[in-house]
């Protein structure tokens, strides 16, 4: 989404402070790299994926246990959340162009991901319903019913939550209303050929394919 590359030294800082788990100095670290002008998307796709990604890997690897993997994921969090507040202030659009109904699916708490790709939605001038984490497929369709919704976003991190997934478009099909919402899902352990198996209108790896896959299934 953008080929701005991230100076060395606010990446640096950031990767840090992400990885050792310093929220306090993962916020100040975001925060001076946008003040220096770093763009937001950048920052996103050069530093926090990467980082959190090489985190688990390393936490699966038993480098890292439990309280390094959950301090990250608040830094991660913390950093986010900076990260969206300059990304909606930067894009906000007056026309909706959308109503989202996005979440973690049942069982799983991840929402760094999901966090980021609702400041993009906001951003491209969509209104984004953020259900949450640990959210039951009813929960996702009766929001998406009650707010006139276009599109239900699903995010699942692990292999034993993505069943959420089908949950979602089973509950969907059940209540004769999967041709009145796009359903997608995301996140790390979903994929293409799984949002085929369960009958879902789409999926994206990261946050900027999430835009591009909105505005093409509304279009
Ligand atoms: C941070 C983190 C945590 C934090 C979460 C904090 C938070 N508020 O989210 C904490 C410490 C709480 C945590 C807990 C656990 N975690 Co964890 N965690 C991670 C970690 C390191 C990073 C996840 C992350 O935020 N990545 C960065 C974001 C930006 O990336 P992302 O989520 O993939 O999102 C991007 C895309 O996927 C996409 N996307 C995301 N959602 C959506 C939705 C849609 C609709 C679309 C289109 C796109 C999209 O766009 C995003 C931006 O580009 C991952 C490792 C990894 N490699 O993913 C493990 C990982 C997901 N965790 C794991 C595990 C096992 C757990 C625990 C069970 C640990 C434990 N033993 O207790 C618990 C689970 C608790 C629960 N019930 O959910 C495993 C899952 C393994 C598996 N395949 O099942 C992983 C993969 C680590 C590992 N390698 O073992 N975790």
């Amino acid at each position: 989404m953008t080929d701005k590359k991230v100076p060395e030294n606010f990446a640096e800082d950031l990767s840090k402070a992400l990885a050792g788990g310093l929220k306090e100095e993962a916020v100040a670290a975001t925060e001076a790299a946008l003040a220096a002008g770093v763009d937001p998307l950048a920052l996103i796709q050069q530093v926090v994926v990467p980082t959190l990604t090489e985190v688990g890997r390393r936490f699966e690897d038993l480098d890292i246990f439990l309280p390094e993997l959950m301090a990250a994921g608040e830094a991660g969090n913390a950093s986010s959340k900076v990260i969206e507040d300059a990304v909606t202030s930067s894009g906000m659009q007056v026309q909706s162009k959308g109503v989202i109904i996005l979440g973690t699916v049942k069982g799983d708490i991840h929402d760094i991901g999901k966090n980021i790709v609702a400041s993009l939605f906001k951003a491209h001038g969509y209104k984004v319903i953020d259900v949450g984490k640990d959210v039951s497929a009813a929960t996702f369709i009766e929001t998406a019913e009650e707010n006139k919704a276009d599109v239900i976003a699903a995010s699942a991190l692990m292999s034993i939550t993505r069943a959420g997934c089908r949950e979602i478009a089973d509950l969907l099909s059940e209540l004769q209303l999967e041709d009145k919402y796009k359903f997608i899902i995301g996140g790390g352990s979903t994929d293409q050929e799984y949002a085929d198996e369960i009958g879902a209108d789409g999926y994206a790896f990261a946050a900027s394919g999430a835009v591009e896959l909105v505005n093409s299934l509304l279009q």
